[in-house]
Parts: structure tokens; sequence; C-alpha cells
């Protein structure tokens, strides 16, 4: 049996794919404790592939309940693979979800989904710079033309573990330490810690949250900025950057996936 989590930002076409691949063979129930839908189905042209829908969300912090869903899913209970599904007219955005997502380790595969519309809008998306340079595979999908659907799971079936990408090296010497502390190689926990996130950080001892402490206001000085900004920002540049390479603005209106 195979597990195969979607997610992706609201209005990504995440329910679109969800039910074109699952047809009928759909459950639908809450998560644990909360009331946020929880909606699970079989692949429909092969049964022993399980496909989890997620919620809807922009990032990982858990500020809502579906946040805190999807967090404690990928943390907890983590499926085979996790298909990010991306709204290819709206990459900049996506790729920040993305990010966080390549932070659990679990083998990825990116839907450049929308495909059917980016030819209107004047850009065209690289994908094999754009997979490169992210270490993902990826697929163009249209959902509303049912394109790229097949090939996606069948691309899922196969990937390997995810590495997430590298940001300033004087952060990543921070990361380096603060796995040290709290003995985690996972690098989302290692993350969270950094920013100072309370979920991750209650579960600390006294002396751990000051060894952190400590590591955290070297990189603060050195880096001139505070510990949340810090990760936000390295998210930001490295996302212009991967956008710089491998989005085309063209003078007419026509936006390609090469
Ligand atoms: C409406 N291409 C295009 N063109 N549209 C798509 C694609 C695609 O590949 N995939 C999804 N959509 P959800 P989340 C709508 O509902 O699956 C469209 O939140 C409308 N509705 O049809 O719900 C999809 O689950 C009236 O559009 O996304 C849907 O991730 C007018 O994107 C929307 C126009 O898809 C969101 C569109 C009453």
């Amino acid at each position: 049996m195979t597990i195969i989590a979607l997610l992706g930002n609201p209005n990504s076409g995440k329910t679109s794919i969800f039910n074109i691949i699952t047809g009928s063979n759909q459950q639908v129930g809450n998560w644990p404790g909360v009331t946020v839908e929880r909606k699970s189905g079989r692949y429909k042209k092969d049964k022993t592939i399980t496909i989890q829908d997620l919620p809807g969300l922009y990032s990982l912090s858990p500020y809502s309940l579906e946040e805190q869903v999807t967090r404690d899913y990928l943390s907890l209970t983590p499926p085979d693979v996790l298909v990010n599904i991306i709204d290819s007219t709206n990459l900049e955005r996506s790729l920040y979800l993305t990010l966080q997502l390549m932070e659990f380790g679990i083998p990825m595969v990116l839907a450049l989904n929308m495909s059917d519309l980016v030819e209107r809008e004047g850009k065209s998306i690289d994908l094999e710079k754009l997979s490169y340079r992210l270490g993902l595979p990826i697929v163009k999908t249209s959902a509303v033309k049912n394109r790229g659907l097949d090939e996606l799971i069948n691309l899922a079936k196969k990937i390997p573990k995810t590495q997430a990408l590298d940001y300033d090296h004087r952060l990543e010497g921070a990361l380096s330490e603060i796995a040290k502390v709290i003995h985690s190689n996972r690098r989302f926990d290692q993350i969270k810690c950094f920013e100072g996130d309370k979920l991750a950080l209650s579960v600390l001892t006294e002396k751990q949250l000051l060894e952190i402490d400590d590591i955290v206001s070297i990189s603060e000085k050195i880096l001139n900025d505070d510990r949340e900004s810090i990760i936000v920002n390295e998210r930001y540049d490295l996302i212009s950057q991967i956008v710089r390479l491998c989005v085309t603005e063209s003078e007419g209106k026509s936006i390609k996936l090469t």
C-alpha cells in the first residue's frame, strides 16, 4: 500500500485533482479531535494507492487548525510521497510552501497545475531548470483538461527522498548546531527551533532552550535581523533566484511551460 498526500495553496486545483484521480472512491470525515475535513480515497486506476487530501495552506506555522493538522500529519504519520500542487500562474507564492514541505525530507513531486492558463500570461517556465534547481521531479498538469494526472501518480510511485535546499552558510552553521542540541536530523525541526516556534520549543528542556537562545542570538547579530525574519528572507531570496532563473517574461502575451 502506498500513501500519496496532496498538498498545496488554496485554489491551486487540489480538490479538482483529488476528485479526478479518486473518482467515486472517496471517504470523508474529520481529522482527529478537530472540525477540519479529512478526505482520502483510492487511486481509481490502482487501488493499492491511497490518496490523502490535506487542507489548502500557505505555510506550516501553526496559526490555524489546518496548518496544525498538516504539520502533525507530516511529522507523526508521514505519507510515502507528497504531491505539491502548484498554481503555475502564481509560482513565487506557491514555492514558499514548497520550500517548507521539502524540509520534511519526504519524497516529493511537484504538479505544475493550471498549465492551460499559463499560455495566456506572457511568461514561460523552464521546467527542466526548475526541476534541476529544486532537485524535485515536476509534472505539468491541468485538472480542467485532465492532463498529466496519470503521469503525476506514476512518477510519484518511484521518487527518492527529498533533499531540502541550502540557505546562507551562516544560517546553515546555526542549523547544524541546533541539530546537535535537539538531536534531530530533520531540517523542519531545526528551522522551527531557530524561528522560535512555540510548538517546537515546547518539548525542549531548559538547558536546550538556553543553548538554542545562544545560537540564535549570535546568528541575529551576524545576519543583522531577527530570528523569524532571517528564515522568511532566506526563503524569499532563494525563491526569487529560482524564479529569475526559470521564468521568462516575454514582450507579447504568451506564457509557456517548456
Ligand atoms: C472554480 N486549469 C484551470 N484553468 N482551472 C483549474 C485547474 C486547471 O488546471 N485546476 C483547478 N482549476 P480547486 P483547491 C471556478 O471552481 O480544485 C479551477 O482550493 C468557478 N467555480 O475549476 O477547488 C477549478 O482545492 C467559477 O475553479 O482548488 C476551480 O486547491 C469560475 O481552479 C479553481 C471559474 O480549484 C480552484 C472557476 C464556481
